[in-house]
């Protein structure tokens, strides 16, 4: 199997952290040459990264991916164990997904506006102030997530509270980590595991690589260049 994969990807980094963390070794981790572009859309429609490439078989969607690994790697299981503690991390993982990822990774272009849109910061960087809080009441005080150990939980939140710490200052608003006791407690614990660790470095390298394509201009060139080229796949 393959994962299509990126550095700078937070829900790839989800999914690599679940491999690291599992010991897999027979998953290739690949950037996809053609991300970007009209190809990689006709491939997988739903445009994103990361994708399980399994003999060919094209799986998309973090979530769906990481359930599925557990499915075929189950031990060492980073599941609950019983129904009711699976359904705990499961919910701690969504709040990492969908309440943290899914809200910065739609704020992050802001991060980069020439003129930025307040109205768009205020919204998204808003929930992503009040779903700290929220967090800070239901994450694990001993060091993890849930359970007392590396779950799925955690695989959603390190890539979640990377973007958070690095990426929300840069849109003018302030990192609401260290207000919340629980959650800056577990931030200085988890990035002291040595997957985590693992992907944290991944997110810093790609993101000083896109700061350095930013600084110099090339990233806005790259844009550019996709958005016309996705332009004429779809006249
Ligand atoms: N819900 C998807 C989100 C994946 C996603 O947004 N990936 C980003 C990189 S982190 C991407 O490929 N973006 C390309 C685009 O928006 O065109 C998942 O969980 O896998």
């Amino acid at each position: 199997m393959k994962l299509y994969s990126g550095d700078l990807s937070p829900y790839s980094a989800r999914v690599r952290l679940q491999i690291y963390a599992k010991g897999i070794t027979d998953i290739a981790l690949e950037r996809p040459s053609t991300f970007g572009t009209p190809e990689f859309r006709k491939a997988f429609p739903i445009g994103r990264i990361p994708v399980l490439d399994i003999d060919g078989d094209m799986l998309p969607e973090s979530e769906v991916i990481a359930e599925y690994l557990e499915e075929i790697y189950p031990q060492p299981s980073m599941l609950g164990a019983t129904p009711r503690e699976t359904a705990h991390i499961r919910m701690v993982a969504r709040i990492g997904d969908i309440y943290l990822m899914n809200n910065m990774f739609m704020l992050s272009a802001q991060s980069r506006a020439k003129e930025r849109n307040q109205g768009i910061v205020d919204l998204l960087g808003g929930q992503v102030v009040r779903n700290i809080k929220a967090l800070d009441k239901l994450i694990g005080t001993d060091g993890f997530a849930c359970s007392g150990r590396l779950t799925m939980a955690d695989c959603a939140l390190v890539p979640g509270l990377f973007l958070v710490e690095n990426v929300l200052p840069a849109t003018g608003m302030e990192n609401p980590i260290p207000a919340a006791a629980n959650v800056a407690a577990y931030w200085a614990a988890i990035q002291k595991n040595e997957h985590a660790a693992r992907v944290l470095a991944e997110l810093h390298r790609g993101l000083e690589e896109r700061r350095e394509l930013i600084r110099s201009g090339a990233f806005e060139k790259m844009m550019a260049k996709a958005a016309a080229a996705m332009a004429a796949a779809e006249a």
